[in-house]
């Protein structure tokens, strides 16, 4: 079959690991087994067998066959399946494409920088562009909303300069942008906490600051950071906000608040900008968009993480970041119900209604960083510690974030309550295991659960099975993070490798404003390294006409660059692609 063709044998395309479970998964309506056979480049027989009839899988809508081939140790590139009359394409055995992965996968922040030049040096030629936003100093919005709401306009204009943009869109989100920094942040304290060199050693990555003596992991992070402390509002202002749970639609009811210290929820262009759009064309004017509780946790919680991980590197950034954790901690607690709603144009809600993992949060990582019994109340009283399996890390549910940064803080907790977050995320792991347990394609997840950005949900789940498997050494943990991985590369029922420059059918066209050459032959195609938010089972009417009707879960992806409930790129999405594929590389 040419490269663009479907294979009838799906497997990972990019590379199987020899230190992992191997699995081939063909859609075929054999009631019976199959008889396989591998063969090496040479054409000699490396292993044989036969398959075992999944049956008909929920998550695919395919009747399915899987061959196992998990004893096979053999090394090399040219492998071929045949699998009753089918033949996979020719795919290799070794160390799995992850070096190089994790790279890519760090680049997409750098490619994704607001407020500065992306220069040809550092991402070669086809990708540079001028810088985007620069010099962003913005005013709160003031005015009508699409419902109708009058909100009064804040006195204080901020510098925002800086940090990455959320994904195909140019807002600069704060929810979401604290869930991508936590993970890059926890990459590396991961290594730190195992006595692992750091993933990303100075010097190592293509970017402005390697060299500068501190792990390129953290100066990425670091670009993040910096935006976020700064959109905090300053000291001593007062605003008029809508407070507790308001239905949408309706007329809105604003209390003034002391709100030094929160954080605005997001900086966004007034009106949603046509596609393709490069970020310094952007012609839209700019708002800080009201406060929230929400992201005023995200920030108290990055900023006392990067607080306890720049203490020694940078002393006084360290200081600055604790401080504005605290100021921030101290100011949800005085306006703990400022929601962030959906009414504005130009930029997406992430809007959420249960912020208690988000002050549980918050606290686990100011009381793993300064280890005062002020935060231990605040984290072993909440009903998320008690939990006893974590749940799937995401923007609008971040317990578990605390959970894993708890896990790697020796003495933080008393050692019954320490196991108690130890087990809690063993118990998370196996959930994710049970939920994989029948599945067709091997995937820790419910045939219902594929929604918006199910690949991420995935890599998520990926990272507490590492967790798992971290602390256990099990196997059929690290077998779990090799299948969500062989599953985004392609073995799944689309044939699709879901990250760009990846295997022999990789996703090329993401719903992104830059990366768009379907819509203008002068722009790049996507960078090597970018993931897909992938199968989306309920994606609105224009996908759904699109896909020619309703679809299977896994099957409800196309790579479109309109289609942004399937195709869009985002950093917290691209986040937990860069922990894994770095896991990945340093468990071999
Ligand atoms: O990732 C977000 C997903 O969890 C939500 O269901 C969805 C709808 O609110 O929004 C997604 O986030 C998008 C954001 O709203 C706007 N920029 C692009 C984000 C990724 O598609």
């Amino acid at each position: 079959a040419a490269a663009g063709d479907i294979a009838p044998v799906r497997l990972n395309q990019a590379g199987l690991l020899a230190r992992a479970g191997k699995h081939a998964i063909l859609p075929h309506p054999a009631r019976t087994p199959l008889p396989w056979t591998l063969h090496d480049a040479a054409g000699h027989v490396v292993a044989a067998g036969h398959s075992s009839v999944t049956g008909d899988d929920a998550a695919s809508g395919q009747h399915l066959h899987q061959v196992d081939f998990s004893a096979v140790v053999a090394r090399g590139d040219g492998f071929v399946l045949t699998v009753g009359p089918l033949r996979s394409r020719p795919f290799s055995i070794g160390d799995g494409p992850y070096g190089a992965l994790k790279r890519d996968a760090l680049a997409y922040f750098h490619h994704n920088r607001a407020g500065m030049p992306i220069e040809a040096r550092f991402v070669g030629a086809q990708w540079a562009r001028p810088a985007g936003h620069v010099g962003e100093v913005v005013p709160c919005f003031g005015g009508r909303d699409r419902n109708g709401n009058d909100w009064p306009a804040c006195a204080h204009r901020l510098d925002v300069t800086g940090g990455w943009y959320d994904a195909g869109d140019h807002g600069k989100y704060v929810v979401n942008g604290g869930i991508a920094l936590w993970t890059l942040l926890h990459l590396h304290e991961r290594a730190l906490a195992r006595g692992k060199p750091p993933p990303f050693p100075d010097g190592s990555a293509a970017m402005p600051e390697a060299g500068n003596g501190v792990p390129d992991l953290l100066d990425e992070a670091r670009w993040q950071m910096e935006f976020m402390l700064s959109m905090q509002v300053p000291a001593g202002t007062r605003m008029a906000l809508p407070l507790g749970p308001q239905k949408p639609g309706e007329r809105l009811r604003f209390t003034l608040v002391d709100a030094s210290g929160m954080a605005h929820h997001k900086v966004a262009d007034r009106r949603w900008t046509a596609l393709p759009m490069p970020p310094h064309l952007d012609p839209e004017p700019r708002f800080l968009y009201p406060p929230g509780t929400a992201a005023t946790l995200n920030l108290a919680a990055t900023a006392a993480q990067a607080a306890r991980l720049w203490r020694t590197i940078d002393p006084a950034f360290a200081e600055r970041c604790l401080r504005a954790a605290v100021r921030a901690w101290e100011a949800a607690r005085r306006v703990p119900d400022a929601h962030a709603l959906g009414d504005f144009e130009g930029s997406g809600g992430y809007g959420d209604d249960d912020l208690s993992d988000e002050f549980f949060w918050a606290a686990a990582e100011l009381l793993a960083t300064t280890r005062l019994p002020v935060f231990a109340g605040p984290v072993t009283g909440s009903p998320h510690f008690a939990a006893d399996a974590v749940a799937e890390p995401a923007w609008p549910q971040v317990a578990p974030l605390g959970l894993l940064s708890l896990s790697l803080q020796e003495g933080a907790l008393p050692p019954a309550q320490a196991g108690q977050v130890a087990r809690a995320i063993r118990n998370g792991a196996d959930r994710f295991l049970h939920d994989g347990a029948g599945a067709g394609y091997r995937q820790p997840l419910a045939a219902t659960a594929y929604g918006w950005g199910s690949n991420a949900g995935l890599l998520n789940r990926a990272i507490v099975l590492a967790h798992a498997h971290d602390a256990t050494g099990e196997a059929r943990y690290r077998d779990k993070v090799v299948d969500v991985m062989d599953y985004l590369l392609g073995r799944n029922p689309l044939d699709q490798s879901y990250i760009s420059g990846y295997g022999a059918r990789p996703m090329r066209h993401p719903h992104h404003r830059f990366w768009a050459p379907s819509l203008d032959p002068a722009l790049p195609p996507p960078p090597p390294g970018v993931l897909s938010g992938g199968p989306n089972a309920r994606p609105g009417k224009e996908a759904l006409e699109k896909l020619g009707g309703p679809c299977a879960p896994q099957a409800c992806w196309l790579d479109d660059i309109h289609l942004y409930t399937l195709n869009e790129v985002t950093i917290n999405w691209n986040a937990p692609l860069l922990w894994v594929a770095a896991w990945l590389d340093e468990t071999g």
